[in-house]
């Protein structure tokens, strides 16, 4: 079933949108209307410059990741594109299934000729011809947009043998998701589009040398694709000359919870929470901020000063994820909460390796046992075993999942002093 429709606000004092500009302003199933909107503009950029000067573009915009891992763009360009080894793919990971999380979706429903656009941007510069758009299967708005939108594209030779007679060929193939969490770790949504189970391979080899079919694959977030547009239209300079020198840019948040108006939220990368959270309108009563998503962690309502940066959120011992912001008012049972957390977990590990299979479900217990309140004695062991469990899953697990399933659990009791 479809989730309740996501909204693109733009926010009162930045009015310089960028990756939100179009949402809600162009037609999403018009590709003049896109084209009206300075659709086009980058890719014609693209083809002037080449694909190397391109890849330079998206180093000097210091363009980082924005799925959650915040790896440099240009360095994942530049490997996958020196590869002797041929063909090279390319990957946007769209299967957008952080708890939270709703902003790729925003772009796909309300802009999804800008990801067509950045999807060939990419390929032309990386030397791939074939991309995979690898779709949430709950989105099927975002599925009819996008394959509307790449039906057009292919009737005005913007994809296709022979892109804009560049002589560059490249298309793209939407593949579905099928509901699994773990398919949006990259090499576990290699294994779905091949055709096996979706588990994640042992890395390294990073993708860049040995991805999709064995071969060099460049894999990106929707949000970090459509990132290339500006820094093709105005320059890698004018991009970096927004946001922090190590978090550059614009970046989109996904604010829900207890708030008045949940929603996706653009801002340059330097606000601080509290300044996101003042914009959609925070309530009365807040209690904590999960920042990032399951896989992050609780901030309290007294640091909300953290700046939103990668550094910054670093240093304050949290995390800007994949830009999830969820607020919570002290009306919000904490205990329930995190079990709920660790039940998502336990029901979305893969069962690959031990440490993560055996691990979330020894955590989902622990957490049930708090839930039921033994008394102070059985507390304090249970505490324990979740640190132990907790540091096993984190130092061995093979994946993402594993590593930071026990995140928002350890921060909770940290930071918001759960249990006490
Ligand atoms: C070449 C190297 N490439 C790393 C590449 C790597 C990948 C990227 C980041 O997890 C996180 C996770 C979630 N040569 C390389 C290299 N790479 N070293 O860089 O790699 P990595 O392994 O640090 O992260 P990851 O496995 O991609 C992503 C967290 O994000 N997350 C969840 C996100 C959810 C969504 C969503 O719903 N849309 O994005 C939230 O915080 O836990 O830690 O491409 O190949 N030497
Ligand atoms: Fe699977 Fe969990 Fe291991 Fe990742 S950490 S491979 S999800 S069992």
């Amino acid at each position: 079933e479809e989730p309740p429709p996501a909204t693109a606000v733009p926010q009162a004092g930045n009015p310089g949108l960028t990756l939100l500009a179009r949402v809600g302003v162009v037609d999403p199933e018009s590709l003049d209307d896109y084209r009206t909107h300075g659709g086009y503009r980058a890719l014609r950029r693209a083809f002037d410059l080449g694909p190397a000067a391109v890849i330079r573009e998206v180093t000097d915009s210091g363009l980082v990741g924005r799925g959650g891992a915040a790896f440099p763009t240009g360095r994942k360009w530049q490997a996958t594109a020196s590869q002797p080894d041929h063909p090279h793919y390319l990957v946007c990971n769209a299967d957008e299934s952080e708890p939270g999380t709703f902003k790729d979706r925003v772009i796909m429903e309300g802009d999804p000729y800008s990801l067509v656009e950045a999807m060939t941007i990419a390929g032309y510069a990386t030397g791939a011809h074939h991309g995979y758009l690898y779709l949430r299967g709950e989105y099927p708005r975002a599925l009819a947009r996008m394959e509307h939108a790449l039906t057009q594209a292919r009737a005005r030779g913007l994809l296709g043998p022979d892109v804009l007679g560049q002589g560059y060929a490249f298309d793209i193939e939407i593949r579905r998701g099928a509901g699994a969490y773990i398919c949006g770790e990259e090499t576990a949504l290699f294994n779905s589009i091949e055709g096996y189970r979706g588990e994640p391979r042992s890395k390294p080899p990073f993708p860049v040398e040995k991805g999709l079919f064995g071969k060099p694959t460049v894999e990106n977030n929707v949000e970090t694709l459509v990132n290339v547009l500006p820094i093709l239209t105005g320059g890698a300079q004018a991009y970096a000359a927004v946001g922090t020198e190590a978090s550059t840019g614009p970046k989109l948040y996904c604010v829900s919870g207890s708030v008045e108006r949940p929603g996706v939220y653009e801002f340059p990368f330097g606000v601080t929470l509290g300044d996101v959270l003042r914009e959609a309108g925070v309530r009365d009563g807040l209690r904590a901020v999960l920042l990032g998503g399951a896989a992050g962690g609780f901030v309290r309502a007294d640091e909300l000063d953290i700046p939103l940066t990668f550094e910054g959120t670093r240093a304050a011992g949290a995390t800007v994820g994949s830009g999830v912001v969820m607020a919570f008012d002290s009306t919000v049972p904490l205990p329930r909460l995190l079990l709920r957390i660790a039940e998502f977990f336990r029901d979305e590990s893969c069962g690959q390796c031990v440490p993560c299979r055996v691990g979330t479900v020894r955590q989902e217990e622990a957490l049930r046992r708090l839930g039921e309140g033994r008394g102070a004695a059985a507390a304090v062991d249970d505490i324990a075993l979740l640190r132990e469990v907790g540091r096993a899953m984190r130092d061995a697990s093979i994946c993402g999942l594993g590593q930071t399933a026990w995140n928002a659990v350890e921060s909770a009791i940290d930071r918001l002093g759960a249990y006490e």
